[in-house]
């Protein structure tokens, strides 16, 4: 089979197509339209050629090979790397960056008896999916204007090319060692989405790496799950974890801490984030009680209702389960003595087993007689396997618990 150098080789030298668009001063013309970002509601706008991503390729390939996908990226390694497969002709694209908030304006307290889990901030305001597309449509309007001739294929997230890979060779921003692309002005509290075009812009130059000696993302990652400077195991990531909809370890119900979905923590700790909060995107900036809600009402939350509160934040794409079964978690990492009610009607009521099983995990963290009781009734109706192993544990781990601090009070 031919290789992708030697197609990329002819590609290159293969005679120009005739122009689609009329002739122009592009270097002219990308000036206007970066000048004309802010008043299009975008923070960032860069320019990269359409070339195929031949080292993303490599390394995509060894990625798949180490088992470190999430399993939500585009399976297609050929259409993820190569935007010709994507768009006809395609002559650059064009990376977007907008920025969103790292700070609730007045923060709700998480406290005993009215206890709080957080969406992560890439879940604050509308979902960025909605708010990127409008961008890129508006983008897309305004060439449309000016240009007769000109072709577009958008794309944010769960379109086939790799947002970050565009974004680096577009100048937005370097790729870090906590795989973030951080923006020199912006930090990484960014979303980025593309354009494929059929316009010859002047692609622009990517960004020095700034990440230098400091490893503070690889050191605070609670799962180790950044291996090595910009390579991560998502089956380790805690913001894949929480968007999975199946029973989790001991150790990762541990670690997901009161999180709902998503974690921050790798930009959190990052230098380059220090002092950025941006708040002049009207749709993107956070209710505090949706960016923070109480977690108790989350586990008996209806279908409609959930739909209501949560159905516009790019966290609940997953639907409700993964949601409340992170609420029942967090409880359980809280040991919130006032949620054993609660929790004991899902142990002994949910009519999905990752739920009941979960539920027995959070008592038997949370312990003292009302739980264990209800974990001894569970063992006796429980007729799932997963979830009647779970109960088994839970009542070990509860015993252990108890002994535990009865020893210690001796
Ligand atoms: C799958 C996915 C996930 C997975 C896997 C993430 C990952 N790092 O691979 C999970 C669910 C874990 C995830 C989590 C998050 N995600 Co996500 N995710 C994606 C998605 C859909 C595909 C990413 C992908 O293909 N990864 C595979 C890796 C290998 O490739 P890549 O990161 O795309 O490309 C880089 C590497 O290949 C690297 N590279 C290339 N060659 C080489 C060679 C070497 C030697 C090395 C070291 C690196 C390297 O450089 C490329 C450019 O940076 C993109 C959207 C998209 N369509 O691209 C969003 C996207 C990456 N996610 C995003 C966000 C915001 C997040 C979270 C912050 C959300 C949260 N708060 O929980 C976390 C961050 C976790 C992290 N540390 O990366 C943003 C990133 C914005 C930004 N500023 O960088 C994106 C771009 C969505 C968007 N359009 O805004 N995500
Ligand atoms: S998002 Fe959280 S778990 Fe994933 S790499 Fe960053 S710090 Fe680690
Ligand atoms: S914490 Fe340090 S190493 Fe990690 S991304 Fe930020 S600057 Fe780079």
């Amino acid at each position: 089979m031919e290789s992708e150098f030697v197609q990329q080789d002819r590609q290159e030298k293969a005679p120009a197509w005739p122009q689609e668009v009329p002739h122009r001063d592009w270097h002219a013309f990308k000036e206007e339209l970066k000048a004309a970002a802010m008043s299009l509601g975008i923070d960032d706008i860069g320019v990269a050629s359409a070339d195929p991503f031949l080292e993303l390729k490599e390394r995509l390939i060894r990625h798949r090979e180490l088992g470190r996908e999430s399993g939500f990226e585009e399976a297609d390694l050929d259409r993820r790397t190569n935007p010709a497969l994507l768009f006809d002709r395609p002559q650059s694209i064009i990376s977007i960056a907008v920025a969103y908030s790292s700070k609730l304006p007045d923060p709700p307290k998480s406290e005993p008896g009215a206890r709080r889990g957080i969406f992560s901030r890439a879940s604050w305001g509308v979902d960025y999916h909605t708010a990127l597309r409008e961008r890129l449509g508006r983008l897309e309007a305004w060439l449309k204007e000016r240009v007769p001739g000109v072709r577009v294929e958008s794309m944010v997230d769960t379109g086939a090319l790799s947002d970050r890979a565009v974004a680096e060779r577009a100048g937005i921003g370097w790729s870090a060692k906590n795989c973030s692309i951080i923006s020199p002005k912006l930090g990484s509290w960014i979303y980025i989405g593309e354009m494929i075009t059929n316009l010859p812009l002047p692609p622009d130059t990517p960004i020095a790496d700034k990440c230098g000696t400091c490893t503070k993302c690889i050191d605070a990652c609670p799962t180790g799950a950044l291996v090595g400077p910009g390579q991560l195991d998502s089956n380790k990531c805690v913001s894949f974890l929480t968007q999975t909809k199946g029973m989790l370890s001991d150790e990762y119900m541990r670690k997901i801490g009161n999180r709902l979905y998503g974690c921050d923590t790798c930009q959190i700790v990052c230098p380059e984030n220090r002092g950025k909060n941006w708040t002049h995107h009207a749709d993107l900036q956070p209710d505090p009680e949706l960016a923070k809600p109480l977690l108790t009402p989350l586990l008996t939350i209806g279908n409609r209702e959930f739909k209501e509160q949560f159905g516009h934040v790019s966290g609940a794409w997953r639907g409700k389960k993964p949601i409340q079964r992170n609420a029942v978690i967090a409880l359980g990492n809280f040991r919130e003595h006032s949620a054993v009610p609660t929790l004991t009607e899902v142990l002994l009521k949910d009519t999905r087993p990752v739920l009941r099983g979960t539920a027995a995990w959070a008592l038997g963290r949370i312990g003292g007689e009302e739980a264990a009781s209800a974990l001894r009734q569970a063992s006796e109706q429980e007729k799932d396997t997963e979830a009647s192993e779970a109960i088994a544990r839970a009542m070990t781990a509860l015993t252990a618990n108890a002994m535990k601090e009865a020893a210690d009070t001796r």
